[in-house]
């Protein structure tokens, strides 16, 4: 890759990947690999080894064996924080590297590629200091004759499934927390961007991680993922994804060994405009709600409630903006909307803007897509006459694609933030504080944004509220996740005999 011109280019041949076992690549062999394609430039970027249900096996296996010779888990938290804070200068070193290849099997423009790998490096220090600080509790309210000790406990082997629209970010968001707690993992990215959760597994590798605490399947959601779900040997489960595939891993776990689970799902997510807001802020902050990682994003703000004395001129200023963004090749410094990541997602967001025109909204602005001569791309399509029974204003698009909807009392605004089976993510835009705090008291969702959106940190917790999901991820909350509670008894000194 040529680092020094302003626009890269895709490698000239795509490259081979191995999966990931016991502290070292494992390549093909003679197993099926299968190939992975540019979104934004349509040429094979990446060869991955297609796994079988034995490298699975061999993967918990390899997690199982550091889980109970304690290689890991017995460490003190210093010595665990000393390896995630190494991780996190080794990977602060392979940022351009990894956002590279994050932008070929994703699409994202590389500028935000760039972006959230930084954000990564301050996810495995924050991660690093929770390690050090995680603690129990003790009760000494027993009296003289006994003391009450409360741990904290890894789970063990954590199954962790991730989706394609932030390969590295979720994965991150995840693994530096999973490992603070002394657990290990087995990792399985999406069949089309598993390149970068491979590179992880190299970097913490080389930043002292004992062999086998991180170990890495490459292959179809359908075959080793459900292979996963379903592991006896695989005592948490983390996913990220779709809400059908949620429903097979709560039935998966049911069917198995009660695995425990955190699942992150679909998200609908408001952004509510008051007309006392800064409307130049609010416009441009959902603008970008939107069309961010083309609306590819779980809390994407994808449905517009709007105070009714401004909507149509609050619509027309998002449209503005919207067709001022830079869609264009993601290796392009200055692209700030790329490429649409699958062939799938690409049909799913074309078929739902052609809907939305059925059911009787009004397409006001893109919805089109550009010919760049390669890649697929779609311009942010902004709905007006939208009612709240349409599909386009009830179901996750993943796509950019936001809908209007005015309101005329603050109790209407926050019932219709709440007409929906998700509790991802939601925005309020008012200066009025008391408007401000009431909505963001009474909107159900995970993550709740005052004049802003779509920001965070590794302090802050990540989740949702109805079938958006289970748990948190990040923070304190997250790592809290990965652990599990004993409590222990003490007696302290002679026994009071039960049979005398
Ligand atoms: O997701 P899948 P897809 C939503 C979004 C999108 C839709 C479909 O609405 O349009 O889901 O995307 C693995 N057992 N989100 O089809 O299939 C799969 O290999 C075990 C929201 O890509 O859920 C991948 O690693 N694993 C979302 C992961 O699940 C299975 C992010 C996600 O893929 C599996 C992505 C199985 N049976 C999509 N089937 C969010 N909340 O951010 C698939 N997988």
């Amino acid at each position: 890759m040529d680092q020094s011109s302003t626009i890269l280019t895709p490698p000239a041949e795509p490259r081979d990947f191995g999966f990931y076992l016991e502290g070292a690549s494992v390549p093909a062999g003679s197993r099926e690999v299968f190939v992975r394609n540019s979104p934004g430039h349509g040429v094979p970027v990446t060869r991955m080894v297609k796994c079988t249900d034995d490298d699975l096996d061999a993967a918990v296996a390899s997690a199982r064996r550091a889980f109970d010779d304690r290689s890991w888990s017995a460490l003190t938290g210093a010595d665990r924080a000393t390896i995630l804070l190494r991780t996190a200068e080794l990977l602060r070193a392979r940022i351009d590297e990894v956002a590279y290849w994050e932008t070929l099997e994703n699409g994202k423009p590389i500028a935000q590629a760039r972006a959230e790998v930084g954000g990564c490096v301050g996810m495995f220090e924050y991660a690093a200091g929770l390690a050090r600080s995680l603690h129990g509790d003790s009760f000494n309210n027993t009296g003289d004759g006994a003391l009450g000790v409360v741990t904290r406990e890894p789970i063990g082997v954590v199954g962790l499934i991730t989706p394609w629209n932030f390969p590295f970010l979720i994965l991150c968001e995840r693994v530096p927390y999973i490992l603070a707690g002394g657990n290990t993992i087995v990792a399985k990215p999406s069949e089309v961007t598993s390149a970068t959760t491979l590179i992880l597994a190299e970097i913490l590798t080389e930043a002292g991680l004992p062999a086998g605490v991180f170990n890495v399947v490459t292959g179809s959601g359908r075959t080793v993922g459900q292979r996963l779900l379903e592991h006896m040997d695989v005592d948490m489960l983390s996913f990220t994804g779709s809400t059908a595939v949620g429903r097979a891993v709560v039935e998966a776990s049911g069917r198995t060994n009660f695995k425990k689970l955190g699942l992150e799902l679909g998200g609908k997510n408001p952004q509510i405009v008051f007309a006392d807001a800064d409307l130049e802020d609010a416009a441009d902050g959902v603008a970008f709600g939107i069309a961010f990682n083309t609306g590819q994003c779980c809390v994407s703000g994808s449905r517009l409630i709007v105070e009714r004395s401004v909507a149509e001129d609050f619509g027309r200023m998002v449209a503005e903006k919207l067709a001022k963004a830079k869609i264009g090749d993601p290796l392009d410094e200055s692209t700030q909307i790329g490429a649409i990541t699958t062939d799938a997602q690409n049909e799913t967001i074309l078929g739902y803007i052609e809907k939305g025109q059925a059911e009787g909204a009004t397409l006001i602005s893109g919805g089109a897509q550009p010919d760049l001569g390669k890649g697929q791309y779609i311009a942010p399509a902004v709905f007006t006459d939208v009612t709240p029974n349409m599909a386009i204003a009830r179901e996750e698009i993943f796509g950019p694609v936001l809908t209007i909807l005015p309101f005329d009392t603050m109790e209407e605004a926050i019932s219709m933030a709440n007409d929906t089976e998700y509790g991802l993510a939601a925005s309020v835009w008012s200066k009025n504080i008391d408007t401000a705090l009431t909505v963001s008291r009474q909107v159900q969702a995970g993550r709740f944004w005052v004049n802003t959106t779509l920001a965070g940190g590794p302090e802050l917790p990540i989740g949702g509220f109805k079938q958006s999901g289970w748990g948190r991820e990040a923070g304190i909350y997250g790592v809290e996740e990965y652990t599990q509670i004993k409590s222990v008894f003490i007696e302290i000194g002679k026994r009071d005999h039960w049979i005398k």
